[in-house]
């Protein structure tokens, strides 16, 4: 809390760059046959049929796991493949896994797709090491029929295995989700600004994403802001908000930005630091998506004592707004929170779901009785540093 960048000394950041040079762990990107597409021992086609696969390529399994390729029928139904021609598909109470290294310490998200096959309820349990979170798929977000999701852990060793569970008992056991383009990417926390209380204000820091992978990484449920897949965020509903990116979608500021779906059942907060009884300025940027979302658009904003609700209405060809609120902060922390007012879908298909963009998030202290804050106290670093180098000339 607090410790400005500026205290970094040259010291301490070659301590940082030793510890970076001494791990060896996972880089950024596709695991080792994260997307399947590996040729198994004996190829692809004989392992589509029967029980299951001897082996499949840098995953360890357990029970029945197929791999399933592009265009594969099962009954009347067509396997979906989220991505290239193959993808694994877990039965009942079946497991991969593969052993990862890490940076101990260091935030991760994984991302994954996934899609439904026969049951109703269908459900992934994903863990790393002691780390684990069950990730429910009956909701389908997209007219594909696979979406892509994200986790965030912190990992408690340098090494520990990535599992992948289906959780499920079925009647037929050829039911149960398929898996396929698994990733990993190694979080980083921006700084805390000196004119704005919100972390990952821009949203330009979260999971890995696919260049080619058009439909954004739905982000469930994660109450602990310590171990998000955005860092500095928290999705504190049960559904999912959607986390896109400029390649295939309007976003309006840099690359990333946060897309609400579900209505008021798609809630993203932040617990921003704040003095006691001060006024603040919460502005965002609210836009639109570029992905045919059947209109009216519309956020509701939380911050302290406030609520407010902002429609979109941009101005000539823009795709997004501005918007701001006051409030005045109650606590030494205080929740700033989004949702959508409604529950959109998109006018070309009429069940995938979509909502409002959320980007650029600032929260600052309006003048007024200002402690000595850090910023305040940073203020007094740089004067101290402009005497002594005046002192020095
Ligand atoms: C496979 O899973 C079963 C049931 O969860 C478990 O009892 C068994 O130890 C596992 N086997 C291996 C090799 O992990
Ligand atoms: C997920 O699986 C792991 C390992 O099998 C187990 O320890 C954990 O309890 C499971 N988590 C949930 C939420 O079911
Ligand atoms: C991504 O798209 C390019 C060009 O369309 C294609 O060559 C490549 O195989 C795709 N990669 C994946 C992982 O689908
Ligand atoms: C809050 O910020 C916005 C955008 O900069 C500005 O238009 C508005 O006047 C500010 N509100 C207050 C009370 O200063
Ligand atoms: C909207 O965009 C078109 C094409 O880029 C441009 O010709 C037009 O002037 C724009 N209108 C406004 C109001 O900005
Ligand atoms: C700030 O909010 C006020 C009241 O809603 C609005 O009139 C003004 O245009 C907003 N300013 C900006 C920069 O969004
Ligand atoms: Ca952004």
């Amino acid at each position: 809390m607090g410790v400005s960048w500026t205290w970094f000394t040259p010291f301490s950041l070659s301590l940082l760059l030793l510890a970076q040079l001494a791990s060896s762990a996972v880089e950024d990107g596709l695991l080792n046959n994260g997307d399947f597409e590996t040729t198994p021992t004996g190829g692809f086609a004989s392992a589509a049929i029967g029980e299951g696969v001897a082996s499949i390529p840098s995953w360890s399994m357990n029970g029945t796991v197929e791999l399933v390729s592009f265009g594969q029928r099962q009954g009347g139904m067509i396997l979906i493949v989220p991505q290239g021609e193959h993808a694994a598909r877990l039965g009942n109470d079946a497991e991969i896994s593969q052993t990862v290294q890490f940076e101990k310490g260091s935030q991760y998200a994984i991302t994954f797709s996934a899609a439904r096959t026969c049951a109703q309820m269908e459900a992934l349990n994903v863990s790393v090491g002691s780390a684990t979170q069950t990730i429910e798929l009956q909701t389908l977000y997209s007219v594909e029929g696979w979406d892509a999701y994200a986790w965030g852990f912190q990992a408690a060793d340098e090494e520990a295995r990535l599992a992948f569970r289906n959780p499920g008992m079925e009647d037929d056991p050829t039911c149960g989700p398929i898996i396929d383009s698994i990733a990993i990417k190694k979080l980083f926390t921006p700084d805390r600004s000196d004119d704005n209380e919100v972390l990952n204000w821009d949203f330009e820091e979260g999971p890995w994403m696919f260049p080619n992978t058009s439909l954004g990484i739905l982000l469930p449920t994660n109450l602990d802001e310590e171990t998000s897949p955005l860092p500095g965020w928290t999705v504190e509903s049960n559904r999912a908000v959607r986390f896109i990116d400029s390649a295939h979608y309007s976003v309006p500021e840099g690359k990333r930005a946060v897309e609400l779906l579900s209505g008021k059942e798609g809630i993203i907060s932040q617990m921003v630091q704040t003095t006691p009884n001060k006024q603040y300025n919460l502005t965002f940027t609210l836009g639109s998506a570029g992905d045919k979302c059947q209109p009216p658009l519309a956020v509701m904003a939380f911050a302290g004592d406030q609520a407010q609700n902002f429609h979109y209405s941009p101005v000539g060809n823009a795709t997004s707004q501005a918007a701001n609120l006051t409030f005045t902060a109650r606590a030494e922390r205080t929740r700033v929170a989004f949702y959508s007012v409604y529950y959109n879908m998109r006018s070309d298909d009429h069940s995938s779901l979509c909502g409002p963009v959320l980007d650029e998030v600032r929260v600052w202290g309006l003048s007024g009785a200002v402690g000595l804050s850090a910023s305040g106290s940073k203020f007094i670093g740089l004067l101290m540093g402009l005497v002594v180098s005046w002192v020095l000339l």
